[in-house]
């Protein structure tokens, strides 16, 4: 890498936060599954705006593309370099201020390295919620979040993060910044640049802070695991249980049998709350303010399920400590699939009506192309998304890697016949983004290009992420 531009960094940073040698970048070349490993030319460390503007901004003034990274939770390698050498990564983990929390206006002015775990104890410190919640919200950040416009488990009731933000601070792909950290409900004076840069997957600029909204906190809950014969009396259950809970109705999980045994061979002390073991289950969970008794309201939704025979058997949380181990089944399924071997994702949406149905009708499609093959399917089915993961025929990496193409393609494929999206909250990164323009059409691509272009005409910020490289 140019030294010239190096020199740039170190004076703007500090020499300790530009980092070149292969153990120190090491970390943050490969991605959380291990499965996508890149080539920094450097990894620089910013500590404020200002000097992720300078960064940003000598970077761009050498031509060098910026890969912006949080906390490199991400699944779809998007905020890891490519081979070339010649991407610069961005790490947002040491901007870690609370900057303002105003209860009165009910928001949160959080800087883009704050995990999100700690931007939720810093809501609940005030006896408000921030209700985002994801299995990596103990090292992901809200940056990142916001740059993937994140989902989760509370989506059903609280929207995605899009649904979360009212303003935020942006370091451009010149290096200027956009000061959009306004925290009002109603502003309609022209165009909703925030909400652009959400979900934009780091291509359109670098996201130094947010305004959040905070909600009521819902102290009070209760969480049962539900087991069901099969995934269209999981969605009926749905239809049931919002009935019965209204607007309390927070998280509704489905999570397959093989899932199911992944977790349970692969976490200490775990054990299947059912007494028989059923192929699928869900986990729902109500919450309501402090003082809200839950409890009838999920006991007559299940009574109703049992009677009407949609649920066989149903485990209630006596306690926190039942709570967390119920959720510590659904939470723990990445890293048992991590942990099973090679793993090829899918995360789709299907109309919801459809869901049960369309689980049917592919999983022979998959079966026939890989005999074998592990159908990991659980998701937030309260949103129709499902994570239609396949993991390798026991000790057989190397057919799922050499079928993974067209494993790929036959799930995708069938998503966008059945009017589904091919990635419904972790975004498009490296993995999906050729994928994406694919499904898309001619005018969509015209307009997303046409945006790219307007905001970072050079090409230089997170190239090849979202949108395929150009003639790619
Ligand atoms: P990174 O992985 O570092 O980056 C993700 C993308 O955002 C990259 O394109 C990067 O360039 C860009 N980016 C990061 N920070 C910024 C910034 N400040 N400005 C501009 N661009 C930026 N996702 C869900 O939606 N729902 C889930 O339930 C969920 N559960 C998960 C569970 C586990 C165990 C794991 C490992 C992942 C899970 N994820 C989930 C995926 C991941 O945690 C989310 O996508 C998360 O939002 C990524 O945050 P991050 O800080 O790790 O971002
Ligand atoms: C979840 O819902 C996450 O647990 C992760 O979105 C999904 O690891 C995955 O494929
Ligand atoms: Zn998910």
């Amino acid at each position: 890498m140019d030294d010239a531009l190096l020199e740039r960094l170190r004076a703007a940073l500090g020499t300790e936060h530009v980092l070149t040698a292969d153990a120190d970048v090491a970390p943050y070349a490969v991605d959380w599954t291990g499965q996508h490993r890149g080539r920094p030319a450097a990894v620089v460390r910013p500590r404020t705006t200002a000097e992720v503007a300078e960064a940003v901004r000598a970077c761009h003034e050498a031509g060098v593309p910026v890969v912006p990274q949080g906390g490199n939770t991400g699944l779809v390698a998007g905020g890891v370099p490519d081979a070339s050498g010649t991407e610069v990564v961005l790490s947002l983990g040491r901007l870690r201020a609370v900057r303002d929390l105003d209860v009165v206006a009910g928001t949160l002015t959080v800087e883009a390295g704050v995990v999100l775990a700690d931007v939720q104890a810093a809501a609940a410190g005030a006896g408000r919620l921030f209700p985002l919640s994801l299995g990596s919200e103990g090292s992901c950040t809200i940056g990142g979040n916001l740059a993937t416009n994140a989902g989760g488990t509370a989506v059903l009731r609280y929207g995605m993060t899009r649904d979360l933000v009212l303003g935020l601070e942006v370091v451009l792909p010149d290096g200027r910044v956009w000061d959009g950290l306004r925290g009002l409900r109603k502003d309609n004076t022209g165009y909703d640049l925030a909400r652009l840069f959400v979900g934009s997957e780091g291509t359109l600029g670098i996201i130094t802070a947010a305004v959040l909204r905070l909600l009521p906190a819902t102290p009070a809950r209760a969480t049962a695991w539900v087991a069901v014969p099969d995934a269209g009396s999981a969605v009926a259950l749905l239809d049931v249980v919002q009935r019965r809970a209204g607007v309390h109705l927070s998280t509704f999980e489905l999570v397959s049998r093989t899932a199911l045994d992944l977790v349970l061979s692969h976490l200490p002390g775990a054990a299947d709350p059912s007494r028989e073991p059923t192929p699928w289950a869900v986990l729902v969970e109500l919450a309501g303010a402090e003082g809200t008794d839950l409890d009838p309201e999920l006991e007559d939704a299940l009574a109703e399920a049992v009677e009407t025979g949609l649920v066989r058997d149903a485990a209630v949380a006596g306690s926190p400590a039942q709570r967390a181990a119920l959720w510590a089944l659904r939470e723990g399924i990445s890293e048992a699939q991590r942990a099973e071997g090679a793993t090829l994702k899918h995360d789709v949406t299907l109309p919801i009506g459809d869901l049960a149905a369309w689980v049917e009708r592919v999983g022979p499609v998959v079966q026939e192309i890989l005999p074998g093959v592990r159908l990991v399917t659980y998701g937030h089915v309260g949103d129709g998304n499902l994570h239609y993961n396949l993991s390798a025929p026991p000790g057989d990496d190397g057919a799922l890697r050499s079928h993974a193409a067209e494993l790929t393609a036959a799930v995708l494929d069938s998503v966008a016949a059945a009017g589904g999206s091919i990635s419904a909250e972790h975004g498009l990164g490296r993995t999906r983004a050729a994928a994406a323009a694919s499904y898309k059409s001619d005018v969509e691509l015209d307009l997303m290009r046409a945006v790219k272009a307007a905001l970072d005409p050079a090409g230089l910020m997170n190239p090849g992420v979202l949108l395929p490289p150009a003639g790619g």
